[in-house]
C-alpha cells in the first residue's frame, strides 16, 4: 500500500494509554507521526505507568469504551489506511479489534497489523489474563502481519519458552506454524550466537532474517516501537522484510543512544532523541543486512 497523495494515511492504532515509562500509545503516536501518517488512537486501557517495574498502578479498562468509539467511527465513514493492534487490556477485545479489521477491510482493504503484546523474558506481563495467548492466535490468523516476539510466539502456539539459543530449523518451523500472511518475529538468539529477528512470508515460504547487535538491558516499550516502524514503512510501500529490517535498525540505533544515559531503564528509551531519525528519513539508510534462508 502506497502513500498516494499528500494527504497522511489514517492508522488506527489500538493500544493502551501507559502514561510514564514511553511504551503503547506513547511512542505508536510520536512514531508513526514522524513518518507521516496520521495515528488514530483507539485506547485499550489507561495505566498510570505500564506494568513492567512499576507497581500499584492506577489502571481503567476501556473495553465499553472501544465499541462506542467505533459505531461513532461507522456514522462518519472513516477510512484506514491500516488497523494495528497492541496490548489489549481484556479477552472481550480481540472480538472488538476483529470486528474492527473486519469492517475496515470491507471499506478501504485496511492493512491488518497485529502486534500480539502480551509478555517478555519467557513470562506474560502481570496484568494480562492468562487465556489470552489462545484469543491472540485467533487474531492473528487473520491478520496481514503479525510481530510476535519470542515470548509471545512460544506462548500462543502452546510450546515451552527456549530457554537458550535456537537453531534456525527451530526458528523456522515456529514460524511456519503462524497463519497470518506475514509473521515477523523478533528477538531470537541462534546457536552461532546472532541475535535475530525473522519474517516469514506465508504465500511463498520465503524467510528472512536481520542480525542486530544485542545490548544486554531491557528497555519496556522497545516491541511497540519496532512494530510501528515497520507497520509505518508498510505504508510506504516496503515489503514486510524490507520493514524489518528499517524497523531493526532503527531499533538498535535508539537502544545504543538510550543505554547509559543515566535515565532509568523503566522509563524507556531516549524516544525524543531518536524521533529526528524518522522525520528526517536518515532511519532508512541506517545499516543492517537482511539474509534470504528459505
Ligand atoms: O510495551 C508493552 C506494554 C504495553 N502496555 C503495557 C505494558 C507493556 C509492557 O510492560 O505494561 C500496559
Amino acid at each position: 500500500m502506497k502513500i498516494e497523495s499528500g494527504c497522511a494515511p489514517m492508522v488506527a492504532a489500538v493500544h493502551d494509554l501507559s502514561c510514564v515509562g514511553r511504551c503503547a500509545l506513547t511512542v505508536v503516536i510520536p512514531a508513526l507521526a514522524a513518518m507521516g501518517i496520521q495515528p488514530v488512537p483507539l485506547p485499550t486501557a489507561v495505566l498510570s505507568t505500564h506494568t513492567g517495574g512499576y507497581n500499584g498502578m492506577a489502571v481503567r479498562d476501556l473495553s465499553g469504551f472501544m465499541p462506542e468509539c467505533i459505531e461513532h467511527w461507522k456514522t462518519l465513514g472513516i477510512r484506514f489506511s491500516a488497523v494495528y493492534s497492541g496490548y489489549l487490556a481484556d479477552v472481550g477485545q480481540v472480538d472488538t479489534v476483529r470486528k474492527l479489521i473486519e469492517w475496515q477491510k470491507q471499506v478501504s482493504d485496511a492493512l491488518a497489523v497485529v502486534d500480539p503484546v502480551m509478555g517478555d523474558g519467557g513470562k506474560l506481563y502481570s496484568a494480562m489474563p492468562k487465556e489470552m495467548p489462545e484469543h491472540m492466535l485467533k487474531l492473528c490468523s487473520g491478520a496481514d502481519v503479525i510481530t510476535p516476539n519470542l515470548t509471545e510466539a512460544s506462548l500462543m502456539l502452546g510450546i515451552p519458552y527456549p530457554d537458550g539459543p535456537m537453531k534456525t530449523d527451530e526458528l523456522i518451523s515456529m514460524l511456519e506454524r503462524f497463519e497470518a500472511k506475514a509473521a515477523v518475529l523478533t528477538s531470537v538468539t541462534l546457536t552461532d550466537g546472532r541475535h535475530v529477528n525473522a519474517c516469514r512470508i506465508r504465500d511463498t515460504g520465503e524467510i528472512y532474517l536481520c542480525a542486530y547487535e544485542r545490548i544486554p538491558v531491557h528497555f519496556p516499550g522497545t516491541g511497540d516501537l519496532f512494530a510501528s516502524v515497520l507497520t509505518g514503512e508498510m505504508l510506504r510501500g516496503s515489503a514486510p522484510q524490507e520493514a524489518m529490517r528499517l524497523a531493526t535498525a532503527f531499533l538498535e540505533r535508539t537502544i545504543a543512544e538510550s543505554h547509559g544515559c543515566g535515565a532509568p531503564v523503566r522509563e524507556g528509551v531516549q524516544l525524543e532523541r531518536a524521533l529526528k531519525y524518522l522525520l528526517d528519513g536518515s532511519a532508512q539508510n541506517m545499516r543492517a543486512e537482511i539474509e534470504r534462508i528459505k
